[in-house]
């Protein structure tokens, strides 16, 4: 009897699974096509697990660091520069894809391919021609491709110029760009994500936001301007999205971290509910179209005052999403301390929860705490719900016979995916689910090629040695199963 009810799927019959990449760790070719240099590829390798360094993180570059690495492009590695080299073996990549059974394959494009400088009037041909072909390659197979605007990386020229997106012009050049792409693929792309990972900007201007942290005075002032730049850039392409395209789906995106209480004292509890509240945030504008007034108290505290123009009130509340997106890697524990709402963001927080496992790279392991996200954002938001990234990244071996044992990451995806099957069974509208690097990639936050999350193996390594042949890891055929039996074999 039971067995009989565990073989019903509890996702429904058009779920969407499938996986996730981002242009500037995948890509490659990184002057080819007449793309200009990105933010992206400013991130020199460094080895923070080796090193046991958490500061050492490839996330910030500051302008000293900027000047160097534009005057000598060679003196350091940049992996984000050949990434898996998915410019030119796509095709490749994409079969791969398919025969795995993917419904939908989330993928960025690179705003400096299209733009090269951020600056130009007219797009770059080039560049949007190997996003037809991607695209097209995705579509003759039956994935429906989900196209992130932004996802990590502009144009440097921008972070020269304006030093990013604390400067208001971005709004304006920013829409030239998802006006330009919306244009080209609207008969092809009906799912879309904004930004990535909005939140994050408070972890990295730099990578968020394109922003050089030395240059500015106040960095949390720098963070939440240059979010509401991107607020405001987000709500105009929603819009045009939804004048161009008939049946389109556009959403937001953060990454979830969820804050649990240390302990049942009132004072932690109300921390934990501030920690949430200031990722929150960003849903609670791209949703309802305008800002809470929770922020006004925060604000005034830390002596932040944002620059808005007259028209921005009209310009979110016309610009709200269809969905909201989480990437989902972890939980967070909260006290009452001085520092909570830095630690809100952080991957490397020193409050440890004491019932989790930790991954390689010490990320509290809660699959649990995926069903709570869920869970919480539906009664807060009631529109459907995306996951559009999750995973366990690990050190590989690939033996011998050209084969991976990664029983650690078949375990850890399918616990989530219980996680998920339950929050559906509580009520959430959940609509899809790509893991995070279903190929190996080059990690954003260290620059690794060693920190991988594929069920597809790519032969290199952190320095860029390696055939770049892609083998099929146990957790491929595990997969194909999940998809082929709608979440039912796990
Ligand atoms: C998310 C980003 C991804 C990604 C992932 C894993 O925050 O959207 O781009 O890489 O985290 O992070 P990392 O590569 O640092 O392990």
């Amino acid at each position: 009897m039971n067995n009989k009810i565990d073989n019903i799927s509890k996702f429904p019959k058009d779920f969407l699974w499938g996986g996730a990449t981002a242009a500037n760790q995948i890509e490659g070719a990184y002057l080819e096509g007449g793309k200009g240099l990105s933010t992206s590829d400013m991130a020199a390798y460094k080895d923070p697990y080796a090193k046991g360094d958490v500061d050492n993180f490839t996330f910030n570059v500051s302008s000293i660091e900027l000047e160097k690495y534009l005057k000598e492009p060679d003196c350091c590695l940049f992996p984000k520069r050949w990434g898996i080299d998915f410019y030119h073996h796509y095709k490749e990549d994409i079969a791969l894809f398919a025969e795995m059974g993917f419904k939908v394959y989330r993928m960025s494009i690179s705003w400096a391919r299209i733009f090269p400088t951020g600056l130009e009037n007219e797009p770059n041909e080039e560049g949007l021609l190997f996003y037809d072909k991607v695209i097209d390659e995705c579509l003759k197979y039956g994935i429906e491709p989900l196209v992130t605007m932004s996802h990590y990386e502009m144009p440097i020229t921008l972070t020269e110029k304006y030093n990013g997106w604390v400067h208001r012009d971005l709004v304006g050049l920013f829409e030239k760009f998802a006006v330009t792409i919306l244009k080209r693929y609207k008969d092809k792309v009906k799912y879309w994500i904004t930004f990535n990972e909005m939140n994050m900007s408070l972890n990295s201007l730099y990578t968020g936001a394109g922003v050089l942290e030395d240059l500015v005075d106040n960095k949390l002032q720098a963070a939440y301007q240059s979010t509401h730049h991107q607020f405001v850039a987000s709500a105009l392409a929603v819009k045009a999205a939804k004048e161009l395209i008939k049946d389109v789906k556009i959403g937001c995106m953060i990454n979830q971290i969820e804050a649990y209480a240390k302990t049942t004292k009132p004072q932690d509890q109300l921390q934990a509910l501030k920690s949430n509240q200031l990722n929150m945030f960003f849903p609670d504008i791209q949703v309802r179209g305008e800002y809470p007034s929770y922020m006004d108290r925060y604000f005034r505290d830390n002596n932040i005052s944002i620059e808005m123009h007259e028209e921005d009130k009209d310009i979110l509340k016309n610009g709200c999403v269809d969905f909201v997106a989480i990437s989902y890697y972890m939980s967070h524990v909260s006290e009452d301390r001085e520092d909570a709402a830095e630690l809100a963001t952080a991957f490397d927080s020193p409050i440890k929860n004491e019932y989790l496992e930790m991954s390689q790279w010490n990320w509290p392991i809660d699959p649990i705490g995926l069903r709570i996200s869920l869970i919480k954002l539906y009664d807060r938001y009631q529109v459907p719900l995306f996951v559009a990234e999750n995973g366990l990244g690990a050190k590989d071996v690939l033996e011998a016979d050209n084969t991976i044992h990664d029983q650690y990451r078949i375990d850890y995806i399918k616990k989530h995916i219980q996680e998920m099957a339950e929050a559906i069974e509580d009520g959430v509208e959940l609509i899809g689910y790509t893991t995070w690097g279903c190929i190996d990639l080059i990690s954003c936050g260290t620059s690794q090629m060693s920190k991988r999350y594929g069920f597809i193996y790519v032969d290199q390594d952190d320095e860029g040695n390696g055939t770049l042949n892609r083998y099929r890891k146990d957790s491929f055929y595990w997969y194909k199963k999940v998809i082929d039996s709608n979440g039912v074999n796990l």
